[in-house]
């Protein structure tokens, strides 16, 4: 933290210098000016979607883009993680208690060499805040887990998160093994996570790419209502 920032009081800056400084907190760590600076946009009666989106993910862009181009480096990338879990942590029961009826039950994990997670634990939030069941399998999934909870949980559907080019093959993995089991169309196959596009969704065989976790919980609703008109027809 510089000097200046120190003498910086978050309540007294105005909605835009907030956002900013907030962002500036995101990038340097500062977990509980992060914490402090979400409770400050939902007093002044920001939506918990809007500090999500505006705030926490719009710091993790601009945090991406200098990991990316080399300015920062993994360390200060987990220190900026645990800022936005913090934030994260605070929006998420506002997220979740929409008091929405049960939607149907999706099983998540990131895939087998990967430990991103910040971007699934937001798709799983929503979700949850959409009224559906979440099974969260955390990170680094190899194939045998996902479908263990598939069949444990009968669950509906499944999401898989990837944010690694190396590692975003092993959605196909996943899918072709659910095909030789003969299980693929038992259940709806979402995936996500930034380097995926629809094309690969497509390619892969999944029912939808995910483009953020907006996206995710109206691709959901659409699929299980798909599902349920289904089983009406018979
Ligand atoms: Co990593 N990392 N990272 N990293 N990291 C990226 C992904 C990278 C793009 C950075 C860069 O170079 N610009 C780059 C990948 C390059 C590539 O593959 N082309 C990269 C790299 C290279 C690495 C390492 C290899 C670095 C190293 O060790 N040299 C290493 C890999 C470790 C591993 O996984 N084996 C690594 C490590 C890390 C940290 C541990 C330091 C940390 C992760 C901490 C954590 O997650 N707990 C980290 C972070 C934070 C990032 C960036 C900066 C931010 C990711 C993030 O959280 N974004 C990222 C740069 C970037 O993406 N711009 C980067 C915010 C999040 C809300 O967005 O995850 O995209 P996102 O999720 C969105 C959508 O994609 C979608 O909805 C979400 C919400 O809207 N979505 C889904 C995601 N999953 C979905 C699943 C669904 C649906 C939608 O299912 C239905």
């Amino acid at each position: 933290m510089s000097d200046e920032d120190a003498d910086i009081i978050l309540s007294e800056l105005d909605d835009d210098e907030l956002v900013q400084q907030m962002f500036d907190d995101l990038y340097d760590g500062l977990k509980e000016e992060i914490e402090e600076g979400v409770n400050i946009l939902l007093e002044r009666g920001w939506t918990p979607y809007d500090v999500l989106t505006k705030a926490l993910v719009g710091g993790m862009t601009i945090v991406g883009n200098d990991f990316r181009d080399g300015i920062l480096f993994v360390p200060e990338v987990l220190l900026a993680a645990n800022a936005m879990k913090g934030g994260m942590a605070i929006l998420k029961p506002l997220l979740v208690q929409t008091g929405a009826p049960r939607m149907g039950k999706m099983v998540i994990g990131t895939v087998k060499g990967d430990i991103h997670d910040i971007g699934k634990n937001l798709v799983g939030m929503m979700m949850e805040g959409a009224g559906f069941e979440i099974v969260d399998l955390g990170i680094n999934n190899p194939v045998d887990k996902y479908i263990d909870a598939l069949k444990a949980e009968e669950a509906d559907i499944l999401g898989m998160s990837a944010l690694l080019t190396t590692t975003m093959p092993y959605m196909k993995v996943v899918i072709d093994t659910m095909k030789e089991m003969g299980i693929r169309d038992d259940y709806i196959v979402l995936v996500g996570g930034a380097p995926l596009n629809e094309e690969f969704g497509k390619a892969i065989g999944a029912d939808a790419y995910c483009r953020d976790a907006a996206v995710a919980v109206e691709t959901a609703k659409k699929f299980i209502a798909r599902k349920h008109n289904q089983m009406a027809a018979g």
